[in-house]
């Protein structure tokens, strides 16, 4: 096995036509990923933040691990501000991942972000993104007479 892969390394046709269980073949792969040409995919940073559409909310990435998000069991924290900027707490908060070109969510479909005891953050532990792929996340955040969604996209290149 190991002259195999060392002559498929060392051979320019070979390689030209990838050696697929290389060490060089993989990264080539991953660099290339299924992620690299999402147009679809939010890019995570600490602090990305979205507004639902009627302003009534506003959700920010206070911590994610891993960050970018990635493939297994993923820990958020958000945070939930409303339209005057303040702070967030007591209200219900529901995440539920979707996997838009497979039709299909997490299991189980929907969580619930708990709050933190730190004022407006709500975390969620243990989301298990099982598959590599576009993630659509939307957040539904509910407060008395005040609800309303938005949604975050990831791209997990596994
Ligand atoms: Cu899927």
């Amino acid at each position: 096995m190991h002259s195999v892969r060392r002559v498929c390394l060392s051979t320019l046709l070979l390689a030209a036509f990838g050696c697929g269980d290389s060490q060089e073949g993989a990264d080539v792969t991953r660099a290339e990923g299924l992620c690299a040409q999402e147009q679809r995919a939010d890019t995570f940073v600490a602090g990305l933040s979205r507004a639902s559409p009627s302003g009534a909310f506003e959700v920010t990435f206070v911590e994610a691990m891993p960050a970018p998000p990635d493939r297994g069991l993923n820990r958020w924290v958000l945070e939930v501000k409303d339209r005057t900027g303040a702070l967030v707490d007591g209200a219900e908060v529901r995440l539920r991942p979707w996997m838009p070109d497979h039709g299909h969510g997490s299991n189980p479909p929907h969580l619930f972000p708990t709050a933190t005891g730190v004022a407006g953050q709500y975390q969620i532990t243990d989301m298990d993104l099982f598959m590599s792929g576009l993630w659509q996340f939307t957040v539904r955040v509910e407060r008395g007479a005040d609800s309303d969604e938005l949604v975050f996209s990831f791209c997990i290149e596994g």
